[in-house]
C-alpha cells in the first residue's frame, strides 16, 4: 500500500467530487512517452516465463495505435468492451473510501505522472507505469476483473468494522504482490512485481523471501512493509479460487477473529503453512528495491 502520509483529504483544484481529473493525453512530453516505452519494453521483455498468463494476455489491451503512454480515450474503448472496467485519472493518492468506491464501480484510479529518468529504480508513489502496465493487464481478465469489484465492495463495508488496515494486506498480498501457482511453477500476478524489473527477479528467483500457500485468515494476520522488496509473498492456486475464498467469505466474523489473534511478521513461517519456499530471509531490508 502507497505511504498513506500524502493524500489529500478534499479533492484538489481541478479534480472532481470523485478525485478524478481529466488524463489530458496530449500535455503528455515526448520525453514522459519516452519513458513509458522504455520501461513498457524493459518489462514486456522479461515477464514472459515470469507473469501469470492471465497478465500476460492482458497486455494485448495496451497494444494501441500508437506507442508511449496510452491515450484512456483508446484504451477504455478496449479495457471495457473486455470486463466493463475503465481508468480514471487522478492527481495521486486518493482517501481509501474514495478509492473503494471506484473499484467497486469498476473504475481503476491511476496516477497521471510519469517517472523522471533519475526515479527509474525507485518510486514513492504509484506512477501512470506502475498503475496502467502493473494493474490494467489483469483487469482485462473476467476472474480478476470481478475479484477487483469484490474488493472494493469489501473495502466499503470494512470501513464500517474498522478493519480497513486487515483488509488492506488482502489487497497487498495479492493485486499488488501476488503469485500464482501455474503448470507447476510460479508466476506472478501482483502489480507491484510486474511493473518492477528488481522485484520481478527477487520475488521469483531470489532465496531470501518465503513463498507460502494463500490462506485468508493467514494472510490477514500478516503484516507488510511499503519500502523494500517482500519477505513473504502468498502464492494462490487459481484466479477462480481467489474469487471464490473472496465473495464466499463472511468479513464480519474473520474482522472478530483478526481481533483476538496475533498479527504474524513479515518474515515468521507457521507451522501449517504450506511453504513453497522458506527463505533465507538474506535480503537486507532498507535497501530501496528497484521498481
Ligand atoms: N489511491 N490512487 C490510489 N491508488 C491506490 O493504489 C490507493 C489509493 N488510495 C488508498 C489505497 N490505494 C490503499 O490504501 C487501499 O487499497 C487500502
Ligand atoms: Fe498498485
Amino acid at each position: 500500500m502507497p505511504d498513506a502520509s500524502h493524500i489529500h483529504d478534499t479533492p484538489p483544484p481541478g479534480a472532481a467530487p470523485d478525485w478524478t481529473i481529466p488524463q489530458n493525453w496530449d500535455a503528455f512530453s515526448a520525453d514522459e512517452h519516452a519513458m513509458w516505452d522504455r520501461l513498457c519494453d524493459r518489462q514486456s521483455n522479461m515477464l514472459p516465463g515470469r507473469a501469470a498468463d492471465a497478465f500476460l494476455r492482458g497486455l494485448d489491451v495496451l497494444r494501441l495505435s500508437r506507442s508511449g503512454i496510452p491515450d484512456y480515450r483508446e484504451l477504455n474503448a478496449r479495457l471495457t468492451a473486455a470486463t466493463g472496467w475503465s481508468v480514471v485519472a487522478v492527481p495521486g493518492l486518493v482517501p481509501d473510501a474514495v478509492f473503494f468506491e471506484h473499484l467497486a464501480n469498476r473504475r481503476f484510479p491511476a496516477g497521471n505522472f510519469i517517472r523522471r529518468p533519475d526515479q527509474i529504480d525507485y518510486l514513492q508513489e504509484p506512477d501512470i507505469f506502475h498503475d496502467v502496465f502493473g494493474h490494467v493487464p489483469m483487469l482485462a481478465d473476467p476472474v480478476f476483473a470481478d475479484y477487483m469489484v469484490a474488493y472494493g465492495r469489501g473495502g466499503l463495508r470494512s470501513l464500517g468494522f474498522g478493519a480497513l488496515h486487515k483488509l488492506a494486506r488482502l489487497y497487498w498480498y495479492t493485486v499488488e504482490f501476488g503469485l500464482i501457482e501455474e503448470g507447476g511453477a510460479l508466476r506472478a500476478y501482483g502489480a507491484g512485481i510486474v511493473s518492477s524489473h528488481a522485484e520481478s527477479l527477487f520475488a521469483l528467483d531470489d532465496p531470501s523471501p518465503n513463498r507460502i500457500g494463500f490462506d485468508l485468515l493467514r494472510l490477514m494476520r500478516t503484516e507488510y512493509r511499503i519500502d523494500d522488496f517482500q519477505q513473504s509473498y502468498f502464492v494462490v492456486s487459481s484466479l477462480a479460487h481467489l474469487l471464490k475464498v473472496t465473495v464466499e467469505t463472511d468479513f464480519a466474523p474473520l474482522y472478530q477473529e483478526l481481533n483476538v489473534l496475533p498479527d504474524i511478521g513479515v518474515a515468521e513461517i507457521l507451522p501449517e503453512d504450506r511453504i513453497y519456499t522458506r527463505g533465507t530471509q538474506e535480503h537486507v531490508t532498507g535497501r530501496t528495491p528497484q521498481t
